[in-house]
């Protein structure tokens, strides 16, 4: 069958996983791709999205090309983007449509309601869609797959999902070939997950709704490739793209030592592209060091979250010590890995006062970059409950963010005197990146309370091109890759 996936800005591996099933089993797949130039959950404009948008024409692609089924995989990010193109696709041709992703298992009894989506997917999606496509394709239909919802004769048949999969070797490498065609970053990034699932429960993540359908015991929640498969795949890859760096977009890429030596050893034989991953706090120590200067690691993403333990423990259910983190920093800085830190405000019961800490801890550790994005409220994480409970959502704001999780009045929420109070620092810590005079001054005058919020934007800038690296995701945001198609929008080149 004709196979068309829809998705926007960034590379998605889920995708890949699902294209490489699809074709192994003989059918065509196709990405159709929104670069969202202004558009999307981090840099919005009314005017220019409008301008550079390039809905329209993929519609038009679309309707054009007439696909037996779409695909669309579903983060909450990209929930309302991704209903706008079903509809108005299902409008014009009539395809089967069918969502799966991390959005679509959080809320399955919402998202199956839409009469422009024929099916959904749960969980795990490989061989599930593979058992789709075959019923659908006989013409019999199986109501009984399973992770499967199907609506039948006005109601709604909710299959419970399978095991997860044992053995991640025996899959085919992702279907890299998708978005290759669709330019930079895609085509000197080379992007791999290794190691499925997480042993810990944080309560605003989505590991936590995924252990509610699968046993949470991490003898079997955990997931690894072998490193023999993750290398052939590399350097399989390698002889036909000729890729430059790699992201590994593993939960905690460092969690197990004795499976980072093999990695680096086989890996500095074998690839040795330099690469950048995703590790705890508490994964990071002086003896892996060894290991990732061996294996040309460039950069670590850590997430902190918050610098007050008690806050770390009670609200959001994470366990390492304020020590790790600063060891992570410290020892990452002095090996020239990039470390990229992120740390939540907005958390409830953080205040003025937990802002000043924060403030002060990363005066004194300075990464090489700090985002500190508002806390996002996920749908049915653990998250929600606790914000009601400090009063900060309303079960009405609950049954919202389930409905619509990106409106951005539920982002803002409760934009009160207190919050905005707190945003304040905002300034604050960018100009901690910038400098960390600067910082010290705007700290000791209160400036940094009436900086106008243009200016943030400049420091932000400063603080960005300061520490510009070829290996963080932000390249879909590169200058020449809006240019390329910025033109390609107005001249069709
Ligand atoms: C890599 C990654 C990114 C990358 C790439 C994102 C992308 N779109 O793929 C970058 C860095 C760009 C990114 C950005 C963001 N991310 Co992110 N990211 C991840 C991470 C660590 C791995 C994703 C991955 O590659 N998984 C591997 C594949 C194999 O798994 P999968 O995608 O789930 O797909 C499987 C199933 O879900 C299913 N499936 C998926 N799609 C479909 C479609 C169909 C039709 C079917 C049948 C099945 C199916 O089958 C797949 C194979 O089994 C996850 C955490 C995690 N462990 O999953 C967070 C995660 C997806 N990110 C998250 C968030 C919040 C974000 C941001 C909003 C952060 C921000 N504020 O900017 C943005 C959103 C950008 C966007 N539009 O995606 C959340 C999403 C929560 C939610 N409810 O939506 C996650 C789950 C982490 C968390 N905290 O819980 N992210
Ligand atoms: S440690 Fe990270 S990936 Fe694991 S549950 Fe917590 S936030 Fe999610």
């Amino acid at each position: 069958m004709k196979v068309a996936f829809i998705y926007s800005t960034f590379e998605n591996i889920g995708i890949e996983c699902i294209s490489s099933m699809l074709k192994k089993e003989g059918h065509k797949t196709q990405l159709f791709f929104d670069p969202q130039l202004f558009d999307d959950i981090l840099f919005s404009n009314k005017l220019l999205g409008r301008a550079f948008s390039y809905k329209n024409n993929i519609i038009k692609q679309v309707v054009k090309s007439k696909p037996d089924i779409i695909l669309f995989s579903v983060v909450s990010a990209d929930y309302k983007w991704a209903c706008e193109y079903a509809k108005k696709i299902k409008q014009q041709i009539d395809t089967k449509i069918i969502f799966g992703g991390m959005h679509i298992t959080s809320v399955p009894d919402i998202v199956i309601k839409h009469d422009f989506i024929d099916y959904i997917v749960i969980g795990e999606g490989e061989f599930a869609i593979v058992d789709l496509l075959r019923s659908i394709e006989s013409g019999k239909p199986d109501y009984s797959i399973k992770n499967v919802w199907f609506k039948k004769d006005g109601s709604v048949i909710k299959n419970p999902v399978r095991p997860l999969i044992k053995d991640l070797d025996k899959l085919p490498y992702p279907d890299k070939e998708l978005y290759r065609k669709h330019g930079e970053p895609f085509i000197t990034g080379y992007t791999m997950q290794a190691v499925r699932g997480c042993p810990n429960r944080c309560t605003y993540c989505n590991h936590d709704i995924y252990k509610r359908y699968y046993s949470p015991e991490s003898s079997t929640y955990i997931r690894e490739r072998s490193i023999k498969n993750m290398i052939a795949e590399l350097k399989d890859s390698y002889d036909k793209y000729k890729y430059k760096y790699i992201r590994f977009f593993d939960d905690d890429f460092l969690r197990d030592h004795k499976r980072l030596e093999e990695f680096s050893k086989g890996y500095n034989k074998e690839v040795n592209m330099p690469y950048t991953c995703i590790a705890h706090p508490d994964s990071i120590t002086e003896e892996i060091i060894q290991w990732l200067k061996l294996s040309n690691c460039r950069q670590v993403n850590v997430g902190f979250q918050n610098v007050d333990e008690k806050i770390r423990i009670n609200i959001l259910n994470r366990k390492e010590k304020n020590e790790d983190a600063i060891r992570s920093i410290k020892i990452l800085k002095k090996e020239k890995i990039r470390c990229i830190v992120d740390c939540m405000m907005g958390i409830p019961s953080s205040d003025a006062r937990n802002m000043e800490e924060t403030f002060k801890f990363f005066y004194n550790n300075i990464p090489t970059r700090l985002f500190m994005p508002w806390l996002q409220y996920f749908p049915r994480t653990k998250m929600c409950n606790i914000a009601q409970e400090h009063g900060i959502i309303s079960e009405e704001k609950k049954r919202q963010i389930e409905l619509d999780p990106y409106n951005k009045s539920i982002i803002t929420m409760d934009k009160t005197v207190h919050n905005t109070k707190i945003m304040k620092y905002q300034t604050l810590f960018v100009s901690l990146l910038v400098s960390k005079k600067l910082a010290w001054i705007l700290h000791k005058t209160g400036l940094y309370k009436i900086i106008p919020s243009r200016s943030a934007l400049f420091l932000n800038i400063i603080a960005y091109m300061k520490a510009w690296s070829p290996y963080e995701h932000e390249q879909v945001r590169s200058p020449k890759r809006y240019i390329s198609f910025m033109m390609k929008k107005v001249f069709g080149v």
